[in-house]
């Protein structure tokens, strides 16, 4: 169940092929779609570790991800996140390409360990000014901030301390949200609270290929539900601060379909669904764990308290979705080992599926009825380390294309749908598999990451702004 595989299986097949858009069908509808309405806003997205650098300096501490990638044989090609796109020292750059492009939303996230080196307490003002930098200048160039408190860095200190596992981690960080509310709140009007809950739970304390790098059922449930009352407790304390902030989550939405028509297909399909998507929205929307394990939801295993049902309940301003396309088929089976009472496995990972975006869309707008926004969208591909000035990667400007097309087509079926973000602004540290794959509309060179070079795809994206229509 690792999404990397997913990304860098189905968008390298999509590179590999002789034309622009091998490996899914072209989108033919895209260029007679109305354009996009002028209150739509078309931006980008990064992560701190993944851009930043800067691991150990000016007062930040050591994050999970800093200690995990230290471990050998973790990162597919042995590298760290200490340097990654040096954004910590260059990000004037990443402001005057976004400027460039037009871009109309950044979305990128602020380190914990750099706001709060002991994960609680005292502030180190240095990170403060950093954010504070990029806040100033994200608005004299007319971009809207819209940013992530927790994209996965989570202060070492506080899982030395049990880390998402324990409970207490639900109410650090309240506190560390409330105090980006109060610092950068003035001018900041856009939250997700957390990025990928999915990822950092059960990819991180399950199947242990995430930071902490745990394998462990009981640890993997403890710290889902300790992320659903952050959420909660998270909202109120931003709100606490800024009553007119607008606050959502980044959600990494899979589509599910069973494999056959078999009732068993189809049950283990339905538990599937509800493990691998609502059980990290229904919380903050409804109170609620929909059934998932055949035995039930575990709550003693989760550590539920009574009152969690309000704790975990919040009234989010819009839901934010990271969608890359792809459609797993799920058969009935126990072959899964870690959550085999679950009683399914994925038998089929499909890439992209140019309706997969506009089912998502429908999906998320009529089942939690708030305004959609797509907090990360786009494709992987191998470019090569040497472009010359010039990267020509019309697999993804085909691939954009159709998840742009997927969104204006939801939104003429009444979904309300703000803004889309794609990742990344510019190539970066890919988690567990380093630097491998290439996802930015900009290159860079991570040998030594100065430059930003806009690929094809950033100047296309560029027209699309500016024309507000999906051209061939
Ligand atoms: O790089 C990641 C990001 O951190 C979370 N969503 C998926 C991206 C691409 O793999």
């Amino acid at each position: 169940m690792d999404r990397r595989t997913f990304l860098v299986g189905s968008v390298a097949a999509v590179a590999a092929g002789a034309g622009a858009c091998n490996g899914f069908a072209e989108d033919k509808t895209a260029a007679s779609l109305p354009p996009f309405t002028r209150d739509f806003l078309f931006g980008a997205a990064t992560s701190s570790v993944q851009i930043e650098g800067a691991a150990r300096e000016d007062g930040k501490s050591e994050s999970i991800w800093d200690r995990f990638a230290d471990r050998p044989g973790v990162i597919a090609d042995g590298s760290n996140p200490s340097v990654a796109c040096d954004s910590y020292h260059q990000w004037r750059r990443d402001v005057a390409l976004l400027k460039e492009m037009g871009l109309q939303s950044y979305r990128f996230s602020i380190a914990w360990p750099r706001i709060l080196p002991a994960g609680s307490g005292q502030i180190n003002e240095r990170g403060v000014d950093y954010y504070n930098g990029i806040i100033d200048a994200l608005l004299s160039a007319g971009v809207r901030p819209l940013v992530t408190a927790y994209h996965w860095d989570l202060p070492q200190i506080l899982q030395d301390k049990g880390g998402w596992p324990n409970r207490d981690t639900a109410e650090r960080f309240a506190d560390y949200v409330q105090i980006l509310a109060q610092r950068f709140g003035d001018r900041v009007v856009h939250w997700c609270l957390l990025n990928e809950p999915q990822a950092f739970t059960v990819w991180a304390y399950g199947h242990g290929v995430h930071a902490p790098g745990k394998s462990d059922r009981g640890q993997m449930l403890r710290a889902i539900h300790t992320s659903n009352l952050a959420q909660g407790a998270g909202f109120r304390a931003v709100k606490s601060a800024r009553s007119h902030a607008q606050v959502g989550i980044a959600h990494d939405m899979e589509l599910f379909d069973p494999a056959t028509s078999s009732e068993a297909d189809q049950q283990a399909c339905e538990r599937f669904r509800a493990f691998r998507n609502l059980w990290f929205l229904d919380p903050v929307f409804t109170g609620k764990y929909p059934d998932a394990f055949v035995n039930g939801v575990p709550y003693e295993e989760m550590g539920w308290k009574s009152g969690d049902e309000r704790r975990m309940r919040a009234a989010l301003d819009f839901s934010g979705m990271n969608f890359y396309g792809g459609r797993t088929l799920i058969a009935a089976g126990e072959d899964w080992e870690l959550l085999k009472e679950l009683n399914a496995h994925a038998t089929t990972r499909n890439g992209y599926e140019p309706d997969t975006m506009e089912r998502a869309c429908l999906w998320m707008a009529n089942r939690y009825s708030r305004p959609v926004v797509v907090t990360e969208t786009g494709g992987g591909d191998e470019e090569g380390v040497s472009p010359e000035k010039a990267v020509h990667d019309q697999a993804r400007i085909a691939w954009l294309r159709n998840a742009f097309s997927g969104i204006r087509q939801a939104q003429l079926k009444g979904a309300a749908i703000q803004s889309v973000h794609v990742w990344s602004l510019i190539d970066d540290w890919e988690w567990q598999d380093g630097f491998k794959d290439h996802l930015g509309l900009a290159w860079v060179d991570f040998t030594n990451p100065v430059q930003r070079i806009p690929k094809d795809s950033a100047r296309w994206y560029a027209d699309l702004i500016r024309t507000r229509r999906l051209a061939t």
